[in-house]
């Protein structure tokens, strides 16, 4: 057992997922014994959820605390039952008139199972549909309390909340890794009734106003025709819709930016992205920009490593985050505040504030804490809690309001709009992920899926027949009065809305080389995947308005001409923009360790990684239990099924020839061609082409030379003291790559 909490954790963890010890109970749960080879005989009681799993909480649909569990309705007991609990002595044969006879119609279980499970799917939210979740918690660092009255704000008040990360335009079963926007959306379930953050991992949007949203997302969906690309902005009408609508631009860079393609669900800022009000108890209003600060940082993949997982483990992301909660290193993010003086004319040093295209850089407006969130359990059911939870931007309490900006006007509609076909009803907030902690007492009947029980006989006011009730709250929700400026009536924008470029070249001005790169590469990519020449054309005109290098070095990957056009002037850059730089926490992140013939020194590695915090994962030539002295410890990952990809670093405990034994042992059998096992090489070779660190002992040196590795590369450390290669890999993991081996012209 070792100290740190979190590798304790891990090692539990590791030990449930792939070290089932054969004899014993299986790790983490006790009393559960592991599946039998044959089918069980004997009956017994459904599995509880696993120690990381947690449910909704149980309250009624009216919002009290139910004194049951919310799985109530789920499965209980040993033997099978109809919907309605009558036992059944068999589900595997239809009702049949005699041996080789015709089913028959009567068979009221056929009709009832096969009935259910054609109903199972409901329609898949038309954005955002590919998603996971976690529960949580909430706890206010009082900052804000004197800014807003909304009691989930006062100091150390905890909240339980729950989120939902995702993708923009894939289909519920894309691929987590595809270039595209995430969603990060916070149900905070507050003593005053539900707040929802219904924010992304970009902190602008492609449109000012609402209107255009069907336009954005039709452009972005596969083509009507084919229905191809499935998760991709790489197609002739995403580029077509962007190059004509400018205001696209600066979420357009951003897509195009490191930040399209996270690392993990972990390590993303979140923003609400529109200027909201916050009201003091006195009546006193400010303008905010919220944004969720990630712990462990913010960090990406890189492009190719994206798509390769797409096909290695489309369920990356999703993968990470319930691991990372089930192995107890507990995602966290900081929820800070900008703040703006709530002026008439709702600008802050020159920029709109109701323009979702802008930001406002946190060098003119710092971030200022408000709370801490850390997401500590997975949930027990996917479609229960993930897929039927409903975020809308109106679910909103005291002390938080919204402002005009015509982008979160539309949204105030369709939220509420969308969840009555995806979830079948306008009762969906009865359903258990989205009740309220808080009393609910309305006056809304009936309609379909309605569970809650309303006694009374008036839900109507005036009335006297239920002595009045409910009576106004004179604590409640009031939208600030604030003084609308009249004008005309028409389908209008301010003049501010036309300037589209100005703050796309911020963003490009405040990347280091590196990312501008990648941003460069991106945009080729794409305009390399798009068929019409007059569309690359028309995206190089926009690229010229940001900046004449971006421009240039995409024109020339795609062989087209520079066109004429000229940028903005320079605006002061915001170094906060940049991902790269800084040095960041390691606990959580993932090294491969490639055994070798010394078992003990891999073992003691591994210890000291998990002593570290991170997870270890062995790997090595076939399955098994690695020899030696100590505890058997099992090998993770085959070479048949080990991917750079996976990890975050690797090390190497020696270069295992091809087709070498469990040890890695060069005196194995001949196999594969070449000194060293190819699939280790192709191993290296690509984490190396990531800018992973690398580190080894033994003759690992010769592994890192067949994967073409030049000597002395940077972040390749070998030795004779794998505690000290060790040592050098994690200082090189704290910030994120190795960034020099990414050299740039653009220095
Ligand atoms: Fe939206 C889902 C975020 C603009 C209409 N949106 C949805 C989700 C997120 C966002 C994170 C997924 C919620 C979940 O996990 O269930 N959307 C945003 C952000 C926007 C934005 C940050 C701009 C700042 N959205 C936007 C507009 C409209 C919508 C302008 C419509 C006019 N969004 C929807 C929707 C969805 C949705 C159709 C689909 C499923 C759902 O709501 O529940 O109502």
């Amino acid at each position: 057992e070792h100290t740190n909490p979190v590798a304790r954790a891990v090692d539990k963890v590791i030990d449930a997922v792939t070290d089932r010890d054969p004899s014993g109970e299986i790790p983490g749960r006790p009393g559960v014994e592991p599946p039998s080879l044959a089918e069980p005989v004997e009956p017994r009681g459904p599995l509880p959820p696993k120690p990381d799993q947690r449910g909704p909480d149980a309250f009624t649909a009216t919002g009290q605390p139910s004194g049951e569990t919310a799985a109530a309705r789920a499965q209980g007991g040993e033997f099978l039952t109809t919907a309605t609990g009558t036992r059944l002595p068999d589900t595997d044969h239809s009702l049949k008139a005699g041996v080789r006879g015709p089913v028959l119609l009567r068979d009221h279980h056929l009709r009832e199972k096969i009935t259910h499970f054609d109903h199972e799917r409901i329609p898949e939210r038309v954005v955002h549909a590919r998603g996971a979740a976690a529960h949580g918690v909430f706890r206010a660092y009082g900052t804000a309390a004197t800014v807003t009255r909304a009691a989930f704000l006062a100091k150390n008040v905890e909240t339980p909340v729950f989120v939902r990360f995702s993708t923009v335009l894939g289909s519920r079963g894309s691929a987590d890794t595809v270039r595209d926007t995430r969603g990060f959306a916070t149900k905070f379930y507050t003593s005053e009734g539900i707040f929802d953050l219904v924010g992304n991992n970009i902190p602008v949007f492609f449109i000012q106003d609402a209107i255009k949203f069907p336009d954005v997302i039709h452009a972005g969906k596969p083509h009507p025709d084919r229905e191809i690309p499935q998760a991709q902005s790489a197609h002739d009408t995403f580029w077509d819709f962007v190059s004509l609508h400018t205001e696209a631009t600066h979420h357009t860079i951003w897509n195009m930016s490191d930040r399209g393609i996270p690392r993990s669900f972990r390590m993303m800022e979140g923003f609400g992205v529109h200027t909201f009000r916050l009201v003091a108890e006195d009546g006193g209003t400010v303008l905010v920009k919220f944004h969720w600060k990630p712990k462990a940082g913010v960090h990406s993949l890189v492009w190719e490593e994206a798509q390769l997982l797409g096909g290695v483990d489309p369920d990356f992301h999703r993968r990470d985050l319930a691991d990372a909660i089930e192995a107890g290193a507990f995602p966290e993010w900081e929820l800070g505040v900008q703040m703006f003086p709530d002026t008439q004319d709702q600008t802050y040093e020159g920029i709109d504030l109701l323009d979702s295209t802008k930001i406002v850089p946190e060098e003119l407006a710092p971030v200022q804490p408000v709370g801490l969130m850390t997401l500590n359990a997975n949930p027990v059911n996917f479609f229960a809690e993930t897929e039927q939870v409903a975020f809308h931007t109106g679910h909103l309490v005291p002390g938080i309001d919204v402002t005009d900006d015509p982008l979160l006007a539309g949204r105030m509609f369709s939220y509420l709009d969308t969840q009555i076909s995806r979830l079948g009803g306008p009762n969906f907030d009865q359903l258990p992920i989205n009740r309220p902690h808080a009393p609910v007492n309305d006056m809304l009947r009936d309609g379909m899926h309605q569970t809650a029980v309303h006694a009374g006989v008036a839900p109507y006011r005036p009335n006297s027949l239920d002595g009045g009730c409910p009576f106004h709250a004179p604590d409640g929700y009031v939208e600030v009065p604030f003084p609308v400026a009249a004008g005309p009536r028409g389908r209008l924008a301010p003049a501010s809305y036309d300037d589209h470029f100005s703050q796309p070249r911020l963003f490009w001005l405040s990347l280091s080389p590196v990312e501008k790169e990648h941003v460069i590469a991106a945009y080729t990519f794409e305009l390399s995947k798009v068929f019409e020449q007059t569309i690359k054309e028309r995206q190089l005109q926009v690229l010229a308005r940001i900046d004449p290098v971006l421009c240039g070095e995409v024109a020339a990957g795609l062989g087209l001409p520079v066109p004429e056009g000229v940028p903005g002037a320079d605006p002061a850059p915001s170094p906060a923009l940049s991902q790269v730089g800084r040095t960041w926490p390691v606990a959580g992140r993932v090294i491969g360790i490639v055994a070798g013939p010394d078992a003990d020194a891999v073992r003691t590695i591994r210890q000291a990684v998990l002593d570290g915090g991170m997870v270890p994962l062995v790997i090595a030539p076939t399955g098994g239990v690695l020899p030696g002295t100590g505890e058997p410890m099992t090998v993770q990952r085959t070479f048949a099924a080990a991917r750079s990809v996976e990890f975050d670093a690797i090390l190497v405990a020696g270069a295992p020839a091809p087709g070498a034994d469990a040890t890695g042992a060069r005196d194995a059998k001949a196999g594969l061609p070449g000194p060293v096992d190819p699939r280790v090489t192709l191993l290296l070779s690509e984490a190396y082409r990531h800018a992973k660190p690398l580190g080894g002992w033994g003759d690992a040196e010769d592994a890192f030379a067949a994967a073409g590795i030049p000597p002395g590369a940077p972040g390749v450390t070998s030795g004779d003291d794998p505690a000290a290669v060790l040592g050098q890999v994690i200082t090189s993991l704290g910030g994120h790559r190795v960034w020099e081996r990414f050299p740039s012209a653009l220095a």
